[in-house]
């Protein structure tokens, strides 16, 4: 599939504006953008700034092109940076009327639809890497509950038989805060990144591995991924003693919130004084049981980690240069939605008993070690992601040997 086909939008004026930096954006975008061994074509279309209007528009334009990617952009005027949306809510509100006069009024979207939906992209992943760039991009999991929550909704609505097709929503700054010409790039990057992931899914899904998927020179990107005990760490070093360069998200993960990171920063003033430690440092399992079943604030606290996760783990990878390998060690990789993310995907495997006696061996207590395995994709779902996989059920020597063909098929790659 060398060819892939992108819907994106931008929005009239509204609230008196003469125009709207969402559109000023978009309309800039070329009709077709380059990728490495093939093009994706851009579908720009203008959206109404009106709760029907926009909603009806957008079935419509799903509908009938049935585009690869989908990408709606509207204006926020707050807005400092480019924001990722990574929530639509069933809910419709407005403070001040839209451009038909419509002002609902916790009005639903969709009648009896789910009370959110989620983009179908991995915003925080896609955050990070367009700002390890230097593109000014976060994500946020609230778009409002105006036209442009509304028109999100509606498009993960209508591509929901196909949650795999990549499909969100992007809200921009006023043209005074960041100027057109960095929006129109960040979009462009944008579209061409998730055209690249949607080529990889298809080489996936059709049993070839996403390293037929040609690439630019760079590092190759290598997601390295497997369940609790079932010792992916160890494959991580082997790929390292070959050469590959490892970056590790838990490390990562632990970093962004050391003391003195905005993250933290940030933590403290979402979430409180009670989740910071004696020593200044984060109060992991205070922080925990806040955001223990409480979806909303588990998304605010994603929200504030990820995306800085998602953007150190960029940089790292690409500073190992082209021609190099750079492996992502990522435990939650099937979970995060992220697997088309890298030019291929090698999963470690092993039985559950025998992944319960090294827990168990390392000191975890059986039933907390299977009350993690529960919180975990199962073996089935990593396993269907992957293009490579390592079963490490064996002494060290099959393990390595094993390892040794995977780093081949890497640097034929
Ligand atoms: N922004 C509005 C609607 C259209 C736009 O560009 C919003 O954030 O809902």
């Amino acid at each position: 599939m060398h060819q892939v086909s992108a819907l994106i939008t931008g929005f009239e004026p509204f609230a008196g504006g003469s125009d709207n930096a969402s559109w000023e954006a978009v309309r800039a975008l070329p009709e077709e953008l380059t990728l490495a061994g093939g093009a994706v074509r851009l579908r720009r279309e203008l959206l109404p700034v009106t709760f029907a209007g926009a909603a009806a528009r957008v079935r419509e334009l799903i509908a009938s092109g049935r585009p690869d990617v989908v990408v709606h952009v509207g204006l926020d005027a707050s807005a400092k940076a480019i924001k990722l949306e990574t929530t639509a809510y069933n809910e419709a509100t407005a403070s001040i009327p839209d451009n038909s006069g419509a002002q609902p009024d916790h009005a639903e979207v969709v009648p009896a639809g789910p009370r959110r939906r989620h983009s179908t992209w991995a915003a925080h992943a896609l955050a990070g890497r367009l700002s390890a760039t230097g593109l000014p991009v976060t994500t946020s999991d609230d778009a409002g509950r105006y036209v442009c929550n509304t028109t999100l909704y509606t498009a993960l609505d209508a591509v929901e038989e196909d949650p795999t097709r990549p499909t969100g929503f992007v809200h921009v700054p006023l043209a005074t805060t960041i100027g057109t010409p960095i929006v129109t790039r960040t979009l462009a990057a944008l579209l061409v990144e998730l055209a690249d992931q949607v080529r990889r899914h298809h080489a996936h899904i059709q049993g070839m591995s996403r390293l037929s998927v040609p690439r630019p020179s760079r590092p190759l990107r290598v997601g390295l991924t497997g369940g609790i005990g079932s010792g992916k760490s160890t494959v991580a070093g082997m790929l390292a003693a070959r050469g590959a360069l490892v970056v590790d998200a838990d490390a990562l993960a632990r970093a962004v919130v050391e003391p003195g990171t905005p993250a933290l920063e940030e933590i403290k003033q979402a979430f409180g004084q009670g989740v910071i430690a004696a020593d200044g440092g984060l109060d992991r399992a205070a922080l925990a049981a806040v955001v223990f079943d409480d979806d909303e604030a588990r998304a605010r606290l994603e929200a504030m980690t990820l995306p800085r996760v998602a953007a150190a783990a960029a940089e790292q990878m690409e500073a190992a240069g082209p021609g190099r390998v750079a492996v992502y060690d990522v435990p939650l990789l099937a979970e995060g939605g992220m697997a088309d993310l890298f030019d291929t995907v090698i999963v470690v495997r092993a039985p559950r008993e025998l992944r319960l006696a090294r827990l168990e061996a390392r000191g975890l207590a059986r039933a907390d070690a299977e009350a993690r395995m529960s919180q975990q994709a199962s073996d089935g779902e990593r396993e269907a992601l992957a293009d490579l996989v390592i079963d490490n059920d064996g002494a060290v020597e099959q393990l390595e040997e094993q390892v040794a063909g995977v780093w081949q098929a890497l640097e034929r790659g």
